[in-house]
This record gives structure tokens, C-alpha cells and sequence, in this order.
């Protein structure tokens, strides 16, 4: 189910915005920040407490607390945040959500520019308006250009978790509808795609009136847009698309085959069903000369008749899995449940919201069998790190050690990669740590052959075992670092360095290519959450959607192996990275 934790806080946090850009109340907007996040990272399902629970939650005030209580019982925006959402022309909102511009430059441009969309603020750069205002340069153009092209290459499709969090819900409440035989999200959201375009759905059922009614009465549901008696789209009240297909149970197989896609895939496996003399369609696979049905009921019997293994949906984007399930070499996929534990993670030592001991149950209630605590090293000034508190968490990780059943922790730390590659701390301080893992934070647009030198330079450090999120890319919002990726890949090889598929939505990073192209140098990963909260564990799962996608095996993955093989892993790469 989706939480609507994430809903409030978004909401809060816009209402915060729009204060800072009105020029209301900075303490307020503060504390509705801070209530955003911590509304955001809460562990329990905000929708199930009242006005007392959720008074519970640091920093939620009564005020705040009356205002999220009121919205989760009648799903009205309280009239407060409606007034100040009236107060912005809806234009400027739009430029508001543009990364590198933020509020307050939105409404200045509004202001003194008369700028009211993405299309006016494209039309004014490029007639040279923006120079002569006061913190607008070249730099903030071309800042600005390059977030707007992100933005539309985007294109309105979704990150794969809201995606997930959507049809995880709408797969819960038809799978109530009586009648239903089976039900489950297809298409790109199956695959594990990093963004989502619409999300299709699937019911096998004799009767497909029943569905089709359910899905337009939901209460998520803003609008249908188009129905019928096989396919019914709907809009969401968030703006998602989910199509509803409806199959006669017994062609459930190819119906989930034909929608899972790719479309390359598809082109793939109807190309061999013709060499066998078949036709393959989303209704099942025929003889093509006589028409009779072979199969249909089954995606393995469709598979097995075009003399293939069944092939795991994160594979079936044309890279290479027809020919590999040919010859039986399909890769043995790594699963969420083969992952031991999580080796990057926050407290509230530093930008994280939980407690240690708050992140370490969780961890435990996950199953782990053991856990690594990264909080942010002194460079990230703004997280205040110092020697002292970093050993005394040392102390509070030793001290809960082996008090959740067999759980091991191991404490770590989430180094900064300055501008030449160097780290936090000297190599005597580093080497109490059990675990490193380093990462770029500032200084993104370094020239190409600078950026390649600085991770090398990282990765050939004896006590960095990992490189936090490779390539700082965030999905919609901000392309990867140029560096020859290449090179960084080789050097991780060489020096037993661990790279990161940081679970995180919208990072992914390393993304399903650049893993496909590391593996190839014998690089080992590591699949993280770099949860900042409780809930944000759960963020492995596309993590490990992501590795899949690459193609990984649990022996790609340094946090798939039991305890004492990661040890010896950390160990080696302490020696061989030295040499
Ligand atoms: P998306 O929605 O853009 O993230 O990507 P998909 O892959 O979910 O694409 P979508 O929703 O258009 O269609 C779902 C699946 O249905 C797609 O992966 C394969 C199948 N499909 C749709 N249209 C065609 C088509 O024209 N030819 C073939 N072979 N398959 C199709
Ligand atoms: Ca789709
Ligand atoms: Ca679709
Ligand atoms: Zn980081």
C-alpha cells in the first residue's frame, strides 16, 4: 500500500515554499519544513493515527498536527495552504519546480519579467533578459536550460517508486473484486524501468464488467479516460495513467507475456515463434498454418515452446537474453531476498531522521544479518561531524552489536571526495573504521579528465571500499558527472573497490547500463538503501530491481555474501588498493 506519509509531506513542504516566496513568516516556513521531513521518514502509516499520535512525531507542533489530521480525514487541502497557493499565479509554480531556480528566483522572475511559464522563461534567455537582474548570470541560464531539458527529457514519466506505490494499491483493491483470478502490475513497471510512462494492470477473470466498474469507482481515481470492455485508462489523482486490461483466465500467460514487454523483446520472441512456424500473440501461441492454439495459460509454457527458459521480466529489454536463454546461459538474477545486509546508511547524527538504535531495529525486523552504519563524514561542513562524535557512535554501534539476534553491525562512515580525490580523514583514523564508502557530494563540474582522476584517485585509497553513487546523477533533476567511467570502472577492478547501486528512486545509480558495462571489468557492487529513515530500507528493492536489470548474480554482490566473505573482500582491497 502507498503510504501517505510522502502525500503530507509534500504538501507541507509546499506550503513552506510558498511562505519563503511570499516573503511570509521564515520561522514558520522552518518548522513546516521540518515537520515535512519528519512526516516523510516517519516509520508508522500517519493515516492510522490521530491527533495525539501524531502530535508524537518530532517535530510536529498542535497547529501542524490539527492540519494533517483534517486533510487525512476529508482529503481537502486545508484552506490555509489552498489561500497561498492563490496567492502564486499558477505559472509561477511551474517554474518553482525547475531544480536550479527554487522559489524565490521563480517569483522574482515573475515579478519583474512578467515570466509565467517554462515556455516564457525558455523565450526570455534566449533574448539575453535574465542578465541584468540581480543573481542571475550566464552561469544561472545555462543552469537553468540545462534543468528544463532534463525536465521535458522526463516527459511526464514517473519514478519507478511512485509507480510502485500506485499499483501495488490498485493490484490490492481488485484483487477484492469477487471474481478475480489473478491480478498484477505489467509493462515497464514488471521490468523494473527507472521511470515509468503509465502503469498497466492485469486481471485474469470471466467477466470483465465488474473490474472495469471498480477501477473507475476508486477513490484515487480523478478522471477515465477512455473504457471499454477490454481496456479501461483512468487518470489518477496524482496525474498517473494506469491502464486495466481484463484477459479470459485462460490466455493469462501470453496476455502477461505480450504486456510485460519490451517491445524489443516482443519483436524477438514473435520473430522465433515464426521460425518454429507459430504466431505468437497477446491471445496465445498458434500453429500458424492451422491456426490451432498451442499454449497460452502460462508464461514458462509460451517460453518452453519457443525452446526457451522463462526470462525474468528485468531482462527482457533486447540485450542480449534471447540468444543467452538459447544457449541456457540466462544469469541466475540476484533477489531481494538473497541480499544480507545494507552497507550505506544515515542517522540522525547526521541528515538522517532516525536514532541509531531506531535504524539498526529496523534493519534487524528486514532480516539482515548485518548492517552498516555511514553517517556523513566532517568535509560536508554542514553536517558537523567531528572526531569525537564519530567515535562515540563507534561506542553506541559496539554496544548494540549482537543485541537483535544474530544481526552483526559494522560501523562505517560515507566519506566526501574532494576536488582532488582526496577524503575526510587521514589513513590512521580511517583504518578503525570497518567500512568506507566514499562518494562525490560538490564540485560537479570539473572537466572530464579532472573528474576521472578524482575517483581513480578515490578508489586507489586503501580504506574506501565503495563508491557511494557513482555518477551523483538524480533522475529528472540532474545529469551524472562526466568522467570516463570506463577508466573509474577499471580502477575499481584493479583495487577491489566496491561500486554502489544506490537504491535511492530517484538515483539508481550506477544505472542498469553503466552496470552492464562494469561488470564486464570483474568490478564487484554493492546494493544500498542510503535510507535517512526507517522506511527508506525498503528503497533495496530498486536497488536490487536495478542490478537485475545489469544483469547481476548474487556472486556480483559483496552484501549478497555471508559475513565472513565481505570481511575478506574489505580485507583484501585494504592490501591490494596499498601495493
Ligand atoms: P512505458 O509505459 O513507456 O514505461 O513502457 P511500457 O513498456 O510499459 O509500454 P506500454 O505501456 O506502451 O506497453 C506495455 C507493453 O505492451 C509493452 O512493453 C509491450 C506491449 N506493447 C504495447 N504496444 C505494442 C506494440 O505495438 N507491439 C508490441 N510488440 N508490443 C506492444
Ligand atoms: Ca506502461
Ligand atoms: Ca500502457
Ligand atoms: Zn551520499
Amino acid at each position: 500500500m502507498a503510504r501517505p506519509n510522502e502525500d503530507v509531506a509534500q504538501l507541507l513542504q509546499e506550503y513552506a515554499d510558498l511562505l519563503a516566496i511570499t516573503g511570509g513568516d521564515a520561522f514558520k516556513a522552518r518548522a513546516y519544513e521540518k515537520a515535512a521531513r519528519a512526516i516523510g521518514g516517519y516509520p508508522a502509516d500517519i493515516a492510522k493515527l490521530d491527533v495525539k499520535g501524531l502530535l508524537e512525531i518530532p517535530g510536529v507542533g498542535r497547529s501542524i498536527a490539527d492540519k494533517v489530521a483534517a486533510y487525512l480525514s476529508t482529503g481537502h487541502v486545508p484552506p490555509l495552504i489552498e489561500e497561498a497557493r492563490a496567492a502564486i499565479p499558477a505559472g509561477v509554480r511551474e517554474l518553482m519546480a525547475i531544480p536550479s531556480l527554487g522559489p524565490k528566483k521563480a517569483l522574482l522572475l515573475h515579478q519583474e519579467l512578467g515570466v509565467s511559464s517554462v515556455d516564457e522563461l525558455l523565450d526570455a534567455i534566449h533574448r539575453e533578459r535574465l542578465r541584468d537582474l540581480r543573481g542571475f548570470g550566464e552561469k544561472t541560464e545555462e543552469n537553468i536550460l540545462h534543468s528544463i531539458a532534463l525536465m521535458q527529457k522526463a516527459g511526464g514519466r514517473i519514478l519507478l517508486s511512485a509507480a510502485m506505490d500506485a499499483a501495488d494499491r490498485v493490484v490490492a483493491d481488485l484483487s477484492r473484486v469477487p471474481g478475480c483470478r489473478g491480478c498484477t502490475y505489467a509493462g515497464s513497471l514488471r521490468r523494473m524501468s527507472e521511470t515509468i510512462g503509465d502503469i498497466d494492470v492485469l486481471v485474469a477473470a470471466e467477466d470483465s464488467a465488474p473490474f472495469m466498474a471498480a477501477f473507475r469507482d476508486l477513490p484515487y481515481t480523478a478522471e477515465v479516460i477512455a473504457h471499454g470492455r477490454k481496456k479501461t485508462s483512468i487518470r489518477t489523482t496524482k496525474g498517473l495513467q494506469i491502464d486495466l486490461r481484463v484477459l479470459p483466465p485462460d490466455s493469462w500467460g501470453a496476455g502477461l507475456q505480450y504486456f510485460t514487454g519490451s517491445k524489443a523483446h516482443n519483436i524477438r520472441t514473435r520473430e522465433i515463434a515464426v521460425r518454429h512456424k507459430l504466431k505468437l500473440s497477446e491471445y496465445g501461441l498458434f500453429h500458424a498454418r492451422s491456426g490451432k492454439k498451442i499454449t497460452s495459460e502460462t508464461e514458462e509454457e509460451i517460453y518452453a515452446r519457443l525452446g526457451l527458459p522463462w526470462i525474468p521480466p528485468p531482462l527482457r529489454e533486447d540485450r542480449g537474453e534471447i540468444a543467452a536463454g538459447l544457449r541456457d546461459e540466462l544469469p541466475d538474477l540476484v533477489a531481494e531476498a538473497d541480499i544480507r545486509g545494507d552497507l550505506h546508511t544515515h542517522t540522525d547524527l547526521t541528515d538522517g531522521l532516525a536514532p541509531l538504535a531506531d535504524m539498526v531495529a529496523a534493519a534487524a525486523a528486514r532480516g539482515y544479518s548485518y548492517y552498516a552504519v555511514t553517517d556523513h563524514a566532517p568535509d560536508l561542513v554542514m553536517q558537523r561531524m567531528t572526531d569525537e562524535k564519530i567515535l562515540a557512535q563507534r561506542e553506541r554501534v559496539r554496544a548494540l552489536d549482537g543485541g537483535h539476534g544474530r544481526m552483526r553491525l559494522l560501523h562505517g562512515t560515507e566519506l566526501n571526495i574532494g576536488p582532488d580525490g582526496e577524503v575526510d580523514w587521514p589513513a590512521e583514523f580511517l583504518a578503525g573504521f570497518d567500512l568506507c564508502v566514499a562518494s562525490v557530494h560538490s564540485h560537479f563540474k570539473q572537466s572530464r579528465q579532472a573528474l576521472t582522476r578524482r575517483l581513480i584517485r578515490a578508489c586507489e585509497n586503501p580504506y574506501v571500499a565503495i563508491i557511494g553513487h557513482p555518477t551523483t546523477r538524480r533522475i529528472g533533476r540532474r545529469a551524472g558527472i562526466d568522467a570516463d567511467f570506463d577508466a573509474v570502472f577499471e580502477a575499481c577492478a584493479r583495487t577491489g573497490t566496491a561500486l554502489e547501486i544506490n537504491g535511492h528512486p530517484d538515483r539508481l545509480d550506477l544505472c542498469d547500463e553503466d552496470i552492464l558495462r562494469a561488470k564486464r571489468y570483474g568490478v564487484k557492487f554493492a546494493i544500498d538503501s542510503d535510507a535517512h529513515a526507517t522506511p527508506h530500507l525498503a528503497h533495496m528493492r530498486f536497488g536490487v530491481g536495478t542490478a537485475q536489470r545489469g544483469w547481476l548474480t548474487k556472486d556480483d554482490v559483496i552484501n549478497a555474501w555471508p559475513l565472513q566473505r565481505l570481511r575478506r573482500f574489505l580485507r583484501e582491497g585494504r592490501e591490494r588498493a596499498a601495493r
